[in-house]
This record gives C-alpha cells, structure tokens and sequence, in this order.
C-alpha cells in the first residue's frame, strides 16, 4: 500500500494536501511566488470552499453566492488551487502557467468574474476594505430587494487576511466601520501565523489582534492549530455563520510553510522551496515525491459535493426568484435591469442645466445640484463622505444615512476614512448592481490612491467627488491645497478625471460618469464660485464627452489658444474678450477630461487643438506636468509649481499669476 493509498482514507486530509502540492508546484514550475501562505493556509481554504462557503463553481456570476476575498493576495497560488479542485473553469494547463504572460494565473489574484476571482489583490489590506464593500453591498441589496419570504439577497463574505493585512492601516478603517455598521455577514479569517518578511511579527507587530477587533465590536474566536484541526476550523466557521449581528475574526493560528523545511520562518514566505525541499515536503506529507501537479483520486470528491450543493442552493433560489418575480413583478423588473446594466430611462431627462446668465457658483454646489436632481432617480446610486459632507455637498434630500438599524439608507457615513472608503467603494461597485460614489478632498485623494488605481485596473465604476480642487480654496492653505494632484491622477490609465468649469460641465461630467461601464471617474470641483459661462450652457452637453471643446472662437484661424480647465475657463474668457477687442484673433478651449480628447479621432483633436497654431498658453491652478502635451514646445504654461499660501483666494490667485490681467500679460507677452 503507498503513502498515497493510505491516505485515501482520509479524503479531507489528502485534498488539503492536493491543495498544498499544486501550490508548491505552481511555484516551483514558475520559479516564483509564495508558497509558504498556501501550505500554512490549505486547511482553512479547503474547510471553508468544502463545508461552508455557498459557491456554484459552474455559476460564478450567481448573483446570491458567498463571495471569496483573498485580502492575502500573494497568495494566489492557493486561490487557483481551489479555484480549480472546485470545479471552476481554470484548467490545470493554466495552473502550470502561474505567472506566465497572459496567463489566467497571475502573480496576484485579478478580478475576473467568470473565473471566480472577486477582486484584485495583492496590496495587503485592501481586500478586507473590499470586504467590507461587500457585505455593505449585500445589505443595501437585500433591503432594496428583498420581501417577506424572498430572500433575494442573502449571502456572506468569507476574507482570507494575513498578519500584513492586520497590519495595514486600511485593515483597522474598513473593520471599526464594519463593526460599527454590524456587518454580521462578514467573515474575516486571519491566517496568525506569527511570520511576514522581515522575520517573526513580534518584530514590529504585538498588539493583541483579537483585543482589538472586539473593541471595533467584532465577535473573535480563535482556532489554536489552524494547520490541521479541521474539528476546530470546523466550529469556527459555525459560530462565524451563527453570529449575525456582528462581523466575525477567527483568528487562525497556523504554521507558514507547513511541512517543509522552512516552516515557520520567513524563508518559506516569498520564493520557491527549491527542488531538494520541495521532495522533502513532499516526503513529510507521505505525498509522492516525484509527482507533480497531482490530483490523487479522490482529492476533488468534497469539492464536488460542495459543487453539487451549490449548484442546488442555486437552483433553489432561481425558483425563489421565479416567485418572486410574480409576487413582486415591479422589484424583479427592477433587479432585472440592474442585473443588464441598465440605467432607468429618461433619468437623464432630469440632469439639471445651469443658466447661462446666474450668479457665481461653485462647481462643488453644482454637483450637490446634480445629484440632489439624479439621485431620486437612480436608486443604484449609494454614496457619501469622509466626514466632509457639508463641504462635498454630496447628501442630497432623497437619501437617509446607511446604517445598522437602517440598511435601505443610502448615504454612507465613511468617517475620516478616506483609504478605507475608497476600497469599500470598489466592493459595493463589484456587486455590478450599484454604483457608489465618495467625497472628500482633492488634496486628500492622497489618501485613497491604492484603491482608486485598483479600481481603474478593475474597470469598476465608482466616482471620486474631489472638492477644494485647487490653491484656490484660500485660507486653509497649503496643507490643503492640491497642486500635484491632478497630474498624479491623470497619470492612472482608466481614470476619468474631470475638472469642469462651470455648472453645465459639471452636469455632463456626473452624466458620463455615472453611465462609465469602463472604470472610475474623478470629479474636480471648486470650493470658490465660479462665473458661469453663458457659451457652456449651449455646448458642454456635446463637449464634455469630446473631453475638450472650443468655448470661444475667432473668425478665420486663431493666432493664439488659451487652453484652461475648471476654474481658470473663465478667466480666459474674458482674457480672450480683451484680446478680440484688440483685434488679436484668439481661441478658448476648456478641457474638462483629457482622457476623453486624448481619446477622440486625430481629426476632431486637430479641430479644437490646430497644429498650425503654435503660440498656445494653458492655464490650470495645478503641477505643469502633462501639459506640455497639449501647448506643445513653442506653447507657454501658466501653472502652480510650488505649494499653495494661506490667504484669501482672491490675493492667492493674484501671487500665483491667475487673474484675468495676469493671463492676459502672459498672452500678449507670447504674442511678441
Ligand atoms: C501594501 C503592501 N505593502 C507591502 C507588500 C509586500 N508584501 C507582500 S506579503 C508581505 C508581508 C508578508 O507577511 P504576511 O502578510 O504575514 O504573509 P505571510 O508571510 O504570512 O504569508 C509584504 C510586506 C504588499 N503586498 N502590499
Ligand atoms: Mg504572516
């Protein structure tokens, strides 16, 4: 009898190892990753995909499936283990490609619906914010949608989170705002196994974690030997299903690099065990030392049962939703819709427009404007604000807050959480049913960059409302005041990132966000009032979506392009009116989305934009750095490249050369 034969015994304890010898073997075969997580954590993954996660492998889009966060996401190696014992579509040819080009098995986990990966992981902590999008989603889902006897939307988030997870600061924001909306279906289990890079945690890394998350509110239950006691795993994993009113920590002490060699230490982290320590591993765990890539016979026999009971949970629930339907024909219509990506018609209709001819206003107020005139139309659209709710103007009077006592609110209290509120928006944007939207300030976009950029290379559509977008906002000074900002977020491929200049380019830019099916948009608004532009009120329908159009224009061709967004477009209207009145033949272009224009034909490029016209001056209150593209060499910049003053707005723009008379000295002083 071998080893294996022997083993087969134990079905639970051969398919954990199954798990943990296709790991090493991705490694191995792509000299590269991370095998350590996945040995330590193979017996938690496979208890939870086995006995408690509610998954249909040939339905990954099941809208009611629990969902699967590798916050962890080095390793991925474990994912795809799983991913294909389940029985979901990732073949063993692509196991053996881990981390190839092109390849279904990247080095970290991205988001790939059809395969079953949920998310993008990989920047440790991210993932559990996600998380907690999630379960937010569920619940804003479920109260949406469900009604008595139909439980549409009743599911959990399972999180794999590792002690770098913990770690992170993001970590302690999305689970003190988890704990504090009683996020009961949010399950997060910590794989404690005392090592990260640098060596043993205790380097860095002490605090009592389970202290810590009762504090936020959590339930915690701990599991001593979470590399094998599937007894213990087993109970822990109930009493996270049982507890309802709380999210739950299980705090899974386990052994990284579980078998080799290198177990429990950092060596077993981040680099293949190598050939000698790979058979050795394979000769502790009485695993054929020779086999590779080796699915024993009946390794997969409890992932197919799981398979068929999801598969049957399902089932079950597309008859639900049958009668649902019937019972309730206007709600099913309605998740219907959503389920296409369809936005409610005519809601446009009610995208409101700015006169031409009305007082001052500050873009920020115009979108308050917008969404106070949207939202009540757009009932997937959830929002709200790192605690700078008055100054974002991002409340409007058809929503209540979100909260624990009330799910079917939908205006999200996020606190002075700017990162944790950017990965919660990736979470509920993943639902593909609702469309999240989050303010604070510009300057604080800082704060939340890692998951804006994961939400730009998922291509979710969650919309930044960026206030105080410039030196402009005056006295809070330059602590506050953005001047690298803009250049920083244009630089992320994906990114929308708007500066509209007035009300009317501000309706447009929400429109073409909230309709973006290809990633996030960034709206940059003023605090400042601006003039309202009478030529906007007539174009910015049909410009904003060209992302740059000609505001003003001159008979025959220009002599000279002002080129100016947001709230240096008015400025440059009347620098151009002072210039026409001089007979100089001068063009405006308001440019409100460089991604956009940069994305239209060469031919409607060169339109707004002649390259006959070399004399050309760009006028932003932020960074040069970009727009050298647009005035070419011979063109001149009027930017801000140094930081802000604390002083009135108006003396501000007068130090840093925004007036009206500036720009017109530095266009006249190009004209020769
Ligand atoms: C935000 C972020 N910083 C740094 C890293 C690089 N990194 C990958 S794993 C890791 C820590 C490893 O420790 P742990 O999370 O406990 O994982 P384990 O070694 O136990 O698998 C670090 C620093 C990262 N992926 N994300
Ligand atoms: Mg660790």
């Amino acid at each position: 009898m071998t080893d294996l034969d022997r083993r087969a015994d134990d079905l639970d304890r051969l398919a954990i190892d199954t798990v943990r010898f296709l790991a090493v073997d991705m490694v191995e075969a792509a000299n590269s990753g991370h095998p350590g997580a996945p040995l330590g954590q193979a017996a938690m993954g496979y208890w939870l995909w086995t006995r408690h996660m509610r998954h249909n492998p040939s339905d990954p889009r099941w809208p009611n499936r629990d969902r699967f966060v590798l916050s962890c996401g080095h390793a991925s190696a474990l994912l795809y283990a799983l991913l294909h014992l389940a029985g979901y579509q990732l073949s063993m040819d692509e196991l053996k490609r881990f981390r190839q080009f092109g390849s279904h098995t990247p080095g970290h986990p991205e988001h790939e619906p059809d395969f079953g990966i949920e998310t993008t992981t990989g920047p440790l902590g991210q993932g559990i914010g996600n998380a907690v999008g999630m379960a937010i989603a569920e619940r804003m889902l479920a109260a949406r949608f469900n009604r008595d006897g139909f439980p549409v939307f009743d599911h959990r988030v399972w999180v794999h989170a590792s002690d770098g997870d913990l770690m992170e600061g993001i970590a302690s924001e999305a689970s003190s705002l988890a704990g504090h909306l009683r996020l009961g279906k949010l399950n997060v289990l910590y794989d404690d196994n005392e090592i990260s890079i640098d060596g043993p945690t205790d380097l860095s890394f002490r605090e009592d974690v389970a202290k810590r998350y009762e504090a936020y509110g959590w339930h915690v239950h701990r599991v001593e030997n979470g590399s094998d006691d599937l007894a213990a795993l087993d109970a822990a994993m109930q009493a996270a299903r049982e507890e309802t009113d709380r999210p739950s920590l299980l705090v899974v002490r386990t052994h990284i690099g579980y078998g080799s060699p290198k177990q429990d230490s950092a060596d077993a982290h981040g680099s293949p065990l190598g050939p000698e320590a790979t058979k050795e591993t394979k000769r502790n765990l009485g695993w054929p030392e020779d086999a590779t890539f080796h699915v024993p016979d009946g390794a997969q026999d409890r992932f197919a049962q799981a398979a068929h009971q999801g598969a049957r949970a399902q089932l079950e629930w597309e008859a639900m939703a049958a009668r649902y339907a019937a019972a309730h024909p206007e709600a099913a219509a309605e998740l219907a819709e959503r389920r296409a990506g369809k936005l409610p018609a005519g809601w446009t209709d009610h995208l409101p427009s700015f006169p031409g001819d009305g007082d001052p206003l500050a873009t920020r107020k115009a979108s308050g404007k917008v969404l106070g005139a949207v939202a009540p139309q757009l009932p997937m659209l959830v929002g709200g604000s790192a605690d700078l709710t008055p100054s974002n103007n991002t409340n409007t009077d058809a929503y209540s807050d979100f909260s624990a006592d009330n799910p079917s609110g939908r205006y999200l209290r996020f606190g002075v959480r700017e990162h944790a509120m950017g990965s919660i928006m990736n979470g509920i944007a993943l639902s593909g049913l609702l469309i999240p939207y989050g303010g604070t300030f510009l300057i604080f976009s800082d704060y939340m960059k890692p998951p804006i950029r994961l939400a730009a290379l998922m291509k979710q559509r969650a919309i930044y409302v960026f206030t105080h977008d410039s030196i402009f906002l005056g006295e809070d000074g330059p602590t506050h005041q953005p001047v690298a900002q803009l250049a920083s977020l244009r630089a992320v491929p994906n990114l929308l990132v708007f500066r509209p200049a007035d009300g009317n380019e501000t309706a447009a830019a929400w429109k073409i966000a909230i309709e973006n099916r290809t990633g996030p948009s960034a709206l940059a608004l003023t605090r400042q009032g601006l003039p309202p532009i009478p030529a906007a009120a007539e174009r910015a329908a049909d410009g904003v979506p060209r992302g740059a159009y000609v505001l003003a224009d001159c008979d025959g061709e220009p002599d000279l392009l002002l080129l100016a967004t947001g709230s240096e477009v008015w400025v440059c209207m009347e620098v151009q009116k002072r210039l026409a009145a001089d007979g100089v033949a001068c063009r405006v272009v308001s440019m409100p989305c460089w991604e956009l224009f940069g994305a239209q034909t060469a031919d409607y490029r060169d339109e707004v934009i002649p390259p006959s016209v070399s004399l050309r001056l760009g006028v932003e209150a932020g960074a040069s750095l970009g727009w050298h593209r647009w005035v070419g060499p011979a063109g001149d910049v009027i930017a801000v490249d140094r930081f802000g003053a604390s002083a009135p707005w108006k003396d501000v723009a007068k130090a840093y050369g925004f007036t009206v008379d500036a720009v017109e000295e530095r266009a006249r002083g190009l004209l020769g």
